[in-house]
Protein backbone atom coordinates (compact mmCIF):
# COMPACT_ATOMS: atom_id res chain seq x y z
CA UNK A 1 0.00 0.00 0.00
CA UNK A 2 1.05 3.82 -1.00
CA UNK A 3 2.87 5.32 2.87
CA UNK A 4 0.36 7.39 4.61
CA UNK A 5 0.29 11.54 4.12
CA UNK A 6 2.20 12.08 7.62
CA UNK A 7 4.88 9.63 6.47
CA UNK A 8 5.82 12.20 3.60
CA UNK A 9 5.84 14.86 6.49
CA UNK A 10 9.19 14.45 8.19
CA UNK A 11 8.31 17.44 10.78
CA UNK A 12 5.04 15.82 11.86
CA UNK A 13 4.25 16.21 15.00
CA UNK A 14 6.22 19.27 15.91
CA UNK A 15 4.40 21.91 18.04
CA UNK A 16 5.55 24.83 16.13
CA UNK A 17 3.94 23.59 12.82
CA UNK A 18 0.41 26.04 11.52
CA UNK A 19 -0.64 24.23 8.30
CA UNK A 20 0.96 20.92 8.84
CA UNK A 21 0.30 20.57 12.68
CA UNK A 22 -2.47 17.74 12.37
CA UNK A 23 -1.07 16.00 9.31
CA UNK A 24 -0.07 12.57 10.61
CA UNK A 25 -1.22 13.30 13.76
CA UNK A 26 -5.42 13.68 13.60
CA UNK A 27 -7.17 10.53 12.28
CA UNK A 28 -8.25 12.06 8.71
CA UNK A 29 -11.14 10.01 8.90
CA UNK A 30 -12.80 11.39 12.00
CA UNK A 31 -14.61 14.39 12.53
CA UNK A 32 -14.20 14.03 15.97
CA UNK A 33 -10.92 13.74 16.11
CA UNK A 34 -10.49 16.78 13.77
CA UNK A 35 -12.53 18.97 16.41
CA UNK A 36 -10.54 17.43 19.35
CA UNK A 37 -7.53 18.90 17.24
CA UNK A 38 -8.55 22.30 17.00
CA UNK A 39 -11.44 21.66 14.15
CA UNK A 40 -14.27 23.91 13.11
CA UNK A 41 -13.23 26.61 15.57
CA UNK A 42 -12.21 28.75 12.73
CA UNK A 43 -15.65 28.37 10.97
CA UNK A 44 -17.48 29.56 14.60
CA UNK A 45 -15.45 32.65 14.95
CA UNK A 46 -15.62 33.60 11.22
CA UNK A 47 -19.29 33.53 11.86
CA UNK A 48 -18.73 35.58 14.62
CA UNK A 49 -17.00 38.18 12.44
CA UNK A 50 -19.33 38.25 9.27
CA UNK A 51 -18.42 38.44 5.96
CA UNK A 52 -17.13 41.25 5.57
CA UNK A 53 -14.89 40.74 8.56
CA UNK A 54 -13.38 37.36 7.74
CA UNK A 55 -12.42 39.54 4.78
CA UNK A 56 -10.89 41.95 6.97
CA UNK A 57 -8.53 39.83 8.45
CA UNK A 58 -7.69 37.85 5.18
CA UNK A 59 -6.70 41.51 3.59
CA UNK A 60 -4.79 42.22 6.61
CA UNK A 61 -2.91 39.09 7.04
CA UNK A 62 -1.13 40.02 3.46
CA UNK A 63 -2.01 36.27 2.64
CA UNK A 64 -1.28 36.01 -1.49
CA UNK A 65 -1.91 32.66 -3.18
CA UNK A 66 0.15 29.96 -2.72
CA UNK A 67 -0.41 27.97 -6.38
CA UNK A 68 2.57 30.03 -7.71
CA UNK A 69 1.25 33.27 -9.23
CA UNK A 70 0.95 35.02 -5.39
CA UNK A 71 -2.25 37.00 -5.76
CA UNK A 72 -3.38 38.71 -3.29
CA UNK A 73 -6.24 36.58 -1.49
CA UNK A 74 -7.68 39.88 0.11
CA UNK A 75 -8.08 41.62 -3.20
CA UNK A 76 -9.51 38.47 -4.72
CA UNK A 77 -12.37 37.83 -2.04
CA UNK A 78 -13.24 41.33 -1.75
CA UNK A 79 -13.16 41.65 -5.68
CA UNK A 80 -15.64 39.20 -6.19
CA UNK A 81 -17.90 39.64 -2.71
CA UNK A 82 -18.86 42.93 -4.22
CA UNK A 83 -20.08 41.98 -7.11
CA UNK A 84 -23.81 42.32 -7.58
CA UNK A 85 -24.42 38.97 -9.93
CA UNK A 86 -25.60 36.09 -7.95
CA UNK A 87 -24.69 33.30 -7.88
CA UNK A 88 -21.48 32.91 -7.00
CA UNK A 89 -19.14 30.17 -6.59
CA UNK A 90 -16.21 29.11 -4.77
CA UNK A 91 -13.65 26.89 -6.39
CA UNK A 92 -11.05 24.82 -4.89
CA UNK A 93 -7.75 24.20 -7.39
CA UNK A 94 -6.95 20.89 -6.20
CA UNK A 95 -5.16 20.17 -9.65
CA UNK A 96 -1.65 20.02 -7.87
CA UNK A 97 0.12 18.56 -11.48
CA UNK A 98 3.08 20.90 -11.46
CA UNK A 99 6.01 18.28 -11.84
CA UNK A 100 7.69 18.05 -8.09
CA UNK A 101 4.72 19.44 -6.33
CA UNK A 102 3.27 17.36 -3.85
CA UNK A 103 2.06 19.61 -0.69
CA UNK A 104 -1.75 19.92 -1.63
CA UNK A 105 -1.88 16.13 -1.75
CA UNK A 106 -0.28 15.96 1.64
CA UNK A 107 -3.16 18.54 3.10
CA UNK A 108 -5.68 16.63 1.44
CA UNK A 109 -4.98 13.28 2.18
CA UNK A 110 -3.73 14.18 6.00
CA UNK A 111 -6.09 16.93 7.36
CA UNK A 112 -9.15 16.73 4.77
CA UNK A 113 -11.19 18.24 7.14
CA UNK A 114 -9.31 21.32 7.22
CA UNK A 115 -10.08 22.00 3.47
CA UNK A 116 -13.44 21.51 3.60
CA UNK A 117 -14.05 23.96 6.68
CA UNK A 118 -11.53 26.45 4.77
CA UNK A 119 -13.49 26.04 1.83
CA UNK A 120 -16.52 26.72 3.96
CA UNK A 121 -15.29 29.67 5.51
CA UNK A 122 -14.87 31.49 1.51
CA UNK A 123 -18.38 30.31 0.73
CA UNK A 124 -19.67 32.42 3.60
CA UNK A 125 -16.94 35.46 3.50
CA UNK A 126 -17.61 35.48 -0.36
CA UNK A 127 -21.82 35.10 -0.07
CA UNK A 128 -21.57 32.08 -2.37
CA UNK A 129 -23.67 28.55 -1.59
CA UNK A 130 -21.58 26.50 -4.11
CA UNK A 131 -18.20 25.42 -3.83
CA UNK A 132 -16.62 23.00 -6.53
CA UNK A 133 -13.34 21.32 -5.34
CA UNK A 134 -11.68 20.63 -8.61
CA UNK A 135 -9.02 17.53 -8.20
CA UNK A 136 -6.74 15.76 -9.67
CA UNK A 137 -7.82 12.48 -11.16
CA UNK A 138 -4.34 10.94 -9.78
CA UNK A 139 -4.90 11.27 -6.29
CA UNK A 140 -7.63 8.51 -5.93
CA UNK A 141 -6.82 8.33 -1.49
CA UNK A 142 -7.47 12.42 -1.63
CA UNK A 143 -10.54 12.21 -3.29
CA UNK A 144 -11.81 9.31 -0.90
CA UNK A 145 -10.86 11.04 2.03
CA UNK A 146 -12.19 14.42 1.16
CA UNK A 147 -15.30 12.61 -0.15
CA UNK A 148 -15.55 11.21 3.51
CA UNK A 149 -14.67 14.28 5.25
CA UNK A 150 -17.99 16.23 2.84
CA UNK A 151 -20.14 13.45 3.88
CA UNK A 152 -19.21 13.28 7.34
CA UNK A 153 -19.58 17.57 7.32
CA UNK A 154 -23.19 17.26 6.22
CA UNK A 155 -24.51 14.42 8.85
CA UNK A 156 -23.10 16.96 11.58
CA UNK A 157 -24.88 20.39 10.01
CA UNK A 158 -21.40 21.54 8.91
CA UNK A 159 -22.41 21.70 5.30
CA UNK A 160 -25.67 22.48 3.53
CA UNK A 161 -28.41 24.42 5.14
CA UNK A 162 -28.40 26.74 8.07
CA UNK A 163 -25.20 25.66 9.06
CA UNK A 164 -24.69 26.10 12.89
CA UNK A 165 -27.54 27.70 13.03
CA UNK A 166 -26.35 31.17 11.57
CA UNK A 167 -28.56 30.89 8.23
CA UNK A 168 -25.88 30.46 5.91
CA UNK A 169 -26.26 27.85 3.50
CA UNK A 170 -23.31 26.07 1.41
CA UNK A 171 -22.57 22.93 0.21
CA UNK A 172 -19.34 21.09 -1.61
CA UNK A 173 -19.34 19.48 -4.96
CA UNK A 174 -16.17 17.26 -5.67
CA UNK A 175 -15.18 17.22 -10.17
CA UNK A 176 -12.19 14.96 -10.91
CA UNK A 177 -9.63 15.88 -13.59
CA UNK A 178 -8.40 13.23 -15.97
CA UNK A 179 -4.60 14.18 -16.33
CA UNK A 180 -4.69 16.96 -18.24
CA UNK A 181 -1.53 19.43 -16.99
CA UNK A 182 -4.05 22.10 -18.41
CA UNK A 183 -6.88 21.90 -16.41
CA UNK A 184 -5.11 23.26 -13.21
CA UNK A 185 -5.26 26.93 -15.17
CA UNK A 186 -8.19 28.36 -13.42
CA UNK A 187 -9.98 28.84 -16.47
CA UNK A 188 -9.55 25.79 -17.70
CA UNK A 189 -10.73 24.14 -14.71
CA UNK A 190 -14.50 26.23 -15.08
CA UNK A 191 -14.58 24.89 -18.87
CA UNK A 192 -13.92 21.43 -17.17
CA UNK A 193 -16.22 21.63 -14.71
CA UNK A 194 -18.65 23.13 -16.99
CA UNK A 195 -18.82 19.88 -19.65
CA UNK A 196 -16.41 22.32 -22.06
CA UNK A 197 -12.95 21.30 -23.28
CA UNK A 198 -9.85 22.02 -20.79
CA UNK A 199 -8.62 24.99 -22.64
CA UNK A 200 -7.75 28.78 -20.96
CA UNK A 201 -10.41 31.37 -21.71
CA UNK A 202 -8.70 34.77 -22.28
CA UNK A 203 -7.94 37.18 -19.23
CA UNK A 204 -9.56 40.02 -18.34
CA UNK A 205 -12.50 39.20 -17.36
CA UNK A 206 -11.10 38.18 -14.52
CA UNK A 207 -12.65 34.93 -12.81
CA UNK A 208 -13.87 37.35 -9.68
CA UNK A 209 -16.13 39.40 -12.07
CA UNK A 210 -17.10 36.10 -14.60
CA UNK A 211 -15.83 33.17 -13.30
CA UNK A 212 -17.93 29.51 -13.09
CA UNK A 213 -20.85 29.34 -15.48
CA UNK A 214 -19.93 32.97 -16.17
CA UNK A 215 -20.54 34.34 -12.11
CA UNK A 216 -18.33 35.95 -10.32
CA UNK A 217 -16.03 32.96 -8.81
CA UNK A 218 -12.95 32.87 -5.55
CA UNK A 219 -10.84 30.39 -6.92
CA UNK A 220 -8.01 29.62 -4.68
CA UNK A 221 -5.49 26.78 -4.11
CA UNK A 222 -5.84 23.90 -1.29
CA UNK A 223 -2.84 25.37 0.59
CA UNK A 224 -4.20 28.98 0.15
CA UNK A 225 -7.34 28.01 1.60
CA UNK A 226 -5.87 26.29 4.80
CA UNK A 227 -4.05 29.56 5.17
CA UNK A 228 -7.24 31.53 6.56
CA UNK A 229 -7.76 28.77 9.24
CA UNK A 230 -4.69 29.97 11.50
CA UNK A 231 -5.75 33.72 9.88
CA UNK A 232 -9.31 33.57 11.41
CA UNK A 233 -7.81 32.10 14.52
CA UNK A 234 -4.88 34.53 15.14
CA UNK A 235 -6.41 37.36 13.13
CA UNK A 236 -4.94 38.90 9.80
CA UNK A 237 -2.24 41.18 11.90
CA UNK A 238 -0.81 38.57 13.80
CA UNK A 239 -0.55 36.28 10.66
CA UNK A 240 1.27 38.92 8.90
CA UNK A 241 3.52 39.11 11.75
CA UNK A 242 4.93 35.70 10.40
CA UNK A 243 7.62 35.55 8.08
CA UNK A 244 8.69 38.97 5.87
CA UNK A 245 7.19 42.31 5.14
CA UNK A 246 6.04 40.90 1.57
CA UNK A 247 5.70 37.50 1.70
CA UNK A 248 3.67 36.42 4.81
CA UNK A 249 2.56 33.52 7.07
CA UNK A 250 3.96 29.73 6.53
CA UNK A 251 4.96 28.34 3.29
CA UNK A 252 5.43 24.66 2.22
CA UNK A 253 8.27 23.39 0.48
CA UNK A 254 8.24 20.08 -1.37
CA UNK A 255 11.64 19.23 -1.13
CA UNK A 256 12.52 16.20 -3.80
CA UNK A 257 15.82 15.06 -5.41
CA UNK A 258 19.20 14.62 -3.89
CA UNK A 259 18.31 14.93 -0.27
CA UNK A 260 18.75 12.71 2.18
CA UNK A 261 14.94 13.42 3.90
CA UNK A 262 12.84 14.30 0.85
CA UNK A 263 9.07 15.23 2.02
CA UNK A 264 6.81 18.29 2.08
CA UNK A 265 8.44 21.26 4.58
CA UNK A 266 6.85 24.14 6.75
CA UNK A 267 8.56 27.23 7.24
CA UNK A 268 8.00 30.46 7.76
CA UNK A 269 8.99 32.37 4.68
CA UNK A 270 12.39 34.30 4.76
CA UNK A 271 14.22 31.27 6.13
CA UNK A 272 16.68 30.52 3.67
CA UNK A 273 17.34 27.91 1.15
CA UNK A 274 20.21 26.18 3.34
CA UNK A 275 17.69 26.27 6.03
CA UNK A 276 15.60 24.37 4.23
CA UNK A 277 17.91 21.62 2.88
CA UNK A 278 19.50 21.17 6.06
CA UNK A 279 15.75 20.42 7.88
CA UNK A 280 15.70 17.75 4.84
CA UNK A 281 18.65 16.26 5.72
CA UNK A 282 20.94 17.74 3.24
CA UNK A 283 21.95 17.31 -0.26
CA UNK A 284 23.80 14.43 -1.08
CA UNK A 285 25.18 12.11 -1.34
CA UNK A 286 26.70 13.42 -4.35
CA UNK A 287 27.97 17.13 -4.31
CA UNK A 288 25.36 19.56 -5.09
CA UNK A 289 24.84 21.20 -8.60
CA UNK A 290 21.77 23.20 -8.50
CA UNK A 291 18.14 23.72 -6.77
CA UNK A 292 15.54 24.15 -9.39
CA UNK A 293 13.41 26.59 -7.55
CA UNK A 294 9.90 27.04 -8.84
CA UNK A 295 9.60 24.01 -11.15
CA UNK A 296 9.16 23.39 -14.47
CA UNK A 297 7.82 27.24 -14.69
CA UNK A 298 10.55 28.41 -12.39
CA UNK A 299 14.79 28.85 -12.30
CA UNK A 300 17.94 27.36 -10.95
CA UNK A 301 19.34 28.39 -7.76
CA UNK A 302 23.62 27.49 -7.82
CA UNK A 303 25.08 26.07 -5.18
CA UNK A 304 27.13 29.30 -4.25
CA UNK A 305 23.69 30.71 -3.57
CA UNK A 306 21.90 28.87 -0.98
CA UNK A 307 21.99 31.41 1.54
CA UNK A 308 18.97 33.48 -0.52
CA UNK A 309 15.68 33.38 1.62
CA UNK A 310 13.09 32.05 0.42
CA UNK A 311 10.44 35.12 -0.16
CA UNK A 312 8.96 35.92 -3.58
CA UNK A 313 11.31 39.22 -3.70
CA UNK A 314 14.12 36.50 -2.56
CA UNK A 315 13.85 34.19 -5.82
CA UNK A 316 13.18 36.39 -8.56
CA UNK A 317 16.44 38.64 -7.15
CA UNK A 318 18.15 35.01 -7.51
CA UNK A 319 16.13 34.46 -10.97
CA UNK A 320 13.68 31.91 -9.92
CA UNK A 321 10.39 32.03 -8.29
CA UNK A 322 8.68 30.17 -6.14
CA UNK A 323 6.41 28.98 -7.70
CA UNK A 324 4.24 26.21 -6.00
CA UNK A 325 6.80 25.36 -3.74
CA UNK A 326 9.07 23.28 -5.68
CA UNK A 327 12.44 22.66 -4.59
CA UNK A 328 14.59 20.35 -6.63
CA UNK A 329 17.86 19.30 -5.77
CA UNK A 330 20.38 18.16 -8.30
CA UNK A 331 23.72 16.84 -7.52
CA UNK A 332 26.48 16.78 -10.11
CA UNK A 333 26.29 13.49 -10.86
CA UNK A 334 22.88 14.61 -13.31
CA UNK A 335 22.87 15.34 -17.06
CA UNK A 336 21.21 18.91 -17.03
CA UNK A 337 20.79 19.07 -20.63
CA UNK A 338 18.73 16.05 -20.19
CA UNK A 339 16.30 17.28 -17.64
CA UNK A 340 15.64 20.45 -19.95
CA UNK A 341 15.23 18.20 -22.60
CA UNK A 342 12.42 16.50 -20.29
CA UNK A 343 10.77 19.83 -19.05
CA UNK A 344 10.74 21.26 -22.86
CA UNK A 345 8.64 17.52 -23.57
CA UNK A 346 5.79 18.27 -20.62
CA UNK A 347 5.32 21.45 -21.90
CA UNK A 348 4.97 20.30 -25.53
CA UNK A 349 2.75 17.56 -24.26
CA UNK A 350 0.41 18.88 -22.35
CA UNK A 351 0.34 22.76 -24.45
CA UNK A 352 -3.47 22.79 -25.20
CA UNK A 353 -2.74 23.48 -28.75
CA UNK A 354 -4.94 26.41 -28.68
CA UNK A 355 -3.00 29.40 -29.40
CA UNK A 356 0.23 29.71 -31.99
CA UNK A 357 3.30 30.67 -30.02
CA UNK A 358 2.68 27.54 -26.81
CA UNK A 359 1.89 25.43 -29.58
CA UNK A 360 4.16 25.37 -32.01
CA UNK A 361 6.85 26.88 -29.74
CA UNK A 362 6.79 24.16 -27.60
CA UNK A 363 7.55 22.22 -30.16
CA UNK A 364 10.51 23.67 -31.50
CA UNK A 365 12.16 24.60 -27.97
CA UNK A 366 12.49 20.75 -27.59
CA UNK A 367 13.49 19.71 -31.27
CA UNK A 368 16.10 22.73 -30.25
CA UNK A 369 17.38 21.42 -26.79
CA UNK A 370 17.14 17.87 -27.98
CA UNK A 371 19.85 18.87 -30.63
CA UNK A 372 21.92 20.92 -28.37
CA UNK A 373 22.11 18.25 -25.53
CA UNK A 374 22.85 15.22 -28.43
CA UNK A 375 25.46 17.76 -29.78
CA UNK A 376 23.89 17.47 -33.49
CA UNK A 377 22.76 20.72 -34.63
CA UNK A 378 24.24 24.16 -34.76
CA UNK A 379 25.34 25.06 -31.15
CA UNK A 380 24.96 28.93 -31.65
CA UNK A 381 21.99 29.04 -33.96
CA UNK A 382 20.29 26.89 -31.59
CA UNK A 383 20.61 29.07 -28.58
CA UNK A 384 19.23 31.97 -30.40
CA UNK A 385 16.43 30.28 -31.51
CA UNK A 386 16.01 28.98 -28.26
CA UNK A 387 15.60 32.92 -27.29
CA UNK A 388 13.69 33.96 -29.74
CA UNK A 389 10.94 30.86 -29.52
CA UNK A 390 11.30 31.68 -26.24
CA UNK A 391 10.45 35.24 -26.24
CA UNK A 392 7.53 35.02 -28.61
CA UNK A 393 5.87 31.95 -26.29
CA UNK A 394 6.30 34.97 -22.94
CA UNK A 395 5.02 37.55 -24.59
CA UNK A 396 1.87 36.32 -26.88
CA UNK A 397 0.56 32.78 -24.85
CA UNK A 398 -2.69 33.35 -23.71
CA UNK A 399 -1.71 31.25 -20.18
CA UNK A 400 0.36 30.46 -17.80
CA UNK A 401 1.99 27.56 -19.62
CA UNK A 402 2.62 29.00 -22.70
CA UNK A 403 4.28 32.27 -20.79
CA UNK A 404 6.71 30.13 -18.54
CA UNK A 405 7.66 27.55 -20.37
CA UNK A 406 11.12 28.92 -21.23
CA UNK A 407 11.68 29.95 -17.75
CA UNK A 408 14.09 26.68 -16.70
CA UNK A 409 15.91 26.83 -20.06
CA UNK A 410 16.60 30.22 -19.78
CA UNK A 411 17.96 30.03 -16.53
CA UNK A 412 19.95 26.96 -17.25
CA UNK A 413 21.28 29.04 -20.12
CA UNK A 414 22.07 32.26 -18.56
CA UNK A 415 22.55 30.97 -14.54
CA UNK A 416 24.44 27.21 -14.87
CA UNK A 417 26.12 28.48 -18.41
CA UNK A 418 24.49 24.79 -18.98
CA UNK A 419 25.29 24.45 -23.19
CA UNK A 420 28.58 27.15 -23.10
CA UNK A 421 28.56 31.17 -23.77
CA UNK A 422 26.37 32.00 -26.78
CA UNK A 423 28.33 34.73 -28.74
CA UNK A 424 25.51 35.71 -31.04
CA UNK A 425 21.65 36.48 -32.32
CA UNK A 426 20.13 34.52 -34.91
CA UNK A 427 19.52 37.58 -37.33
CA UNK A 428 23.24 37.50 -36.93
CA UNK A 429 23.58 33.54 -38.18
CA UNK A 430 21.11 34.78 -40.80
C1 LIG B 1 -8.76 40.04 -10.07
C2 LIG B 1 -7.12 41.22 -11.28
N1 LIG B 1 -8.05 38.89 -10.04
C3 LIG B 1 -4.90 38.42 -11.45
C4 LIG B 1 -6.07 36.59 -10.23
C5 LIG B 1 -6.23 35.53 -11.29
C6 LIG B 1 -5.60 34.33 -10.59
C7 LIG B 1 -4.49 34.95 -9.77
C8 LIG B 1 -3.16 34.89 -10.41
O1 LIG B 1 -1.17 31.23 -12.58
C9 LIG B 1 1.03 30.66 -12.25
C10 LIG B 1 2.42 30.97 -12.74
C11 LIG B 1 3.22 29.73 -12.36
N2 LIG B 1 -8.33 41.18 -10.67
C12 LIG B 1 -6.34 40.05 -11.27
C13 LIG B 1 -6.87 38.90 -10.64
N3 LIG B 1 -5.96 37.94 -10.78
N4 LIG B 1 -5.13 39.72 -11.77
O2 LIG B 1 -4.86 36.29 -9.56
O3 LIG B 1 -3.26 35.26 -11.74
P1 LIG B 1 -2.16 35.11 -12.85
O4 LIG B 1 -2.83 35.36 -14.15
O5 LIG B 1 -1.02 35.98 -12.48
O6 LIG B 1 -1.62 33.64 -12.79
P2 LIG B 1 -2.30 32.21 -13.09
O7 LIG B 1 -2.50 32.05 -14.56
O8 LIG B 1 -3.48 31.94 -12.23
C14 LIG B 1 0.00 31.01 -13.27
C15 LIG B 1 2.24 28.77 -11.84
O9 LIG B 1 0.94 29.28 -12.01
N5 LIG B 1 2.37 27.49 -12.47
C16 LIG B 1 2.19 26.42 -11.68
C17 LIG B 1 1.06 25.79 -11.62
C18 LIG B 1 0.96 24.56 -10.87
C19 LIG B 1 0.41 24.49 -9.66
C20 LIG B 1 0.26 23.28 -8.89
O10 LIG B 1 0.55 22.17 -9.32
N6 LIG B 1 -0.24 23.43 -7.68
O11 LIG B 1 -0.05 25.61 -9.12
C21 LIG B 1 2.67 27.28 -13.79
O12 LIG B 1 2.78 28.08 -14.68
O13 LIG B 1 4.12 29.99 -11.36
O14 LIG B 1 2.91 32.08 -12.05
O15 LIG B 1 -6.51 33.72 -9.77
O16 LIG B 1 -7.53 35.33 -11.63
N7 LIG B 1 -6.72 42.35 -11.84
FE1 LIG C 1 -3.04 26.45 -24.46
FE2 LIG C 1 -0.42 26.98 -24.38
FE3 LIG C 1 -2.10 28.82 -25.25
FE4 LIG C 1 -2.07 28.13 -22.63
S1 LIG C 1 -0.44 29.14 -23.74
S2 LIG C 1 -3.88 28.47 -23.94
S3 LIG C 1 -1.62 25.92 -22.84
S4 LIG C 1 -1.72 26.80 -26.22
Amino acid sequence: PEPDAGTAVPQSGDPGLILLRRVGVVDPESLDDYRSHGGYAALREALRLGPSGVIREVSDSGLVGRGGAAFPTGRKWEATARRPETPRYIVCNADESEPGTFKDRVLMEGDPFSVIEAMTIAGYANGAATGYLYIRGEYPRALSRLENAIARARDRGLLGTDILGSGFDFDIEIRRGAGAYICGEETAIFNSIEGRRGEPRSKPPFPVERGLFGRPTAINNVETLVNVLPIVLMGGPAYAGIGTGRSTGPKLFCVSGSVRRPGVYEVPFGATLRELLTLAGGAGPAPLRAVLLGGAAGGFVRADELDIPLTFEGAREAGATLGSGVVLVLDDTVDLAAILVRIAAFFRDESCGQCVPCRVGTVRQEEALQRLSLGTGPRRTDLALLREVGAAMRDASICGLGQTAWNAVESAIDRLGVFGPEETTLKEVR
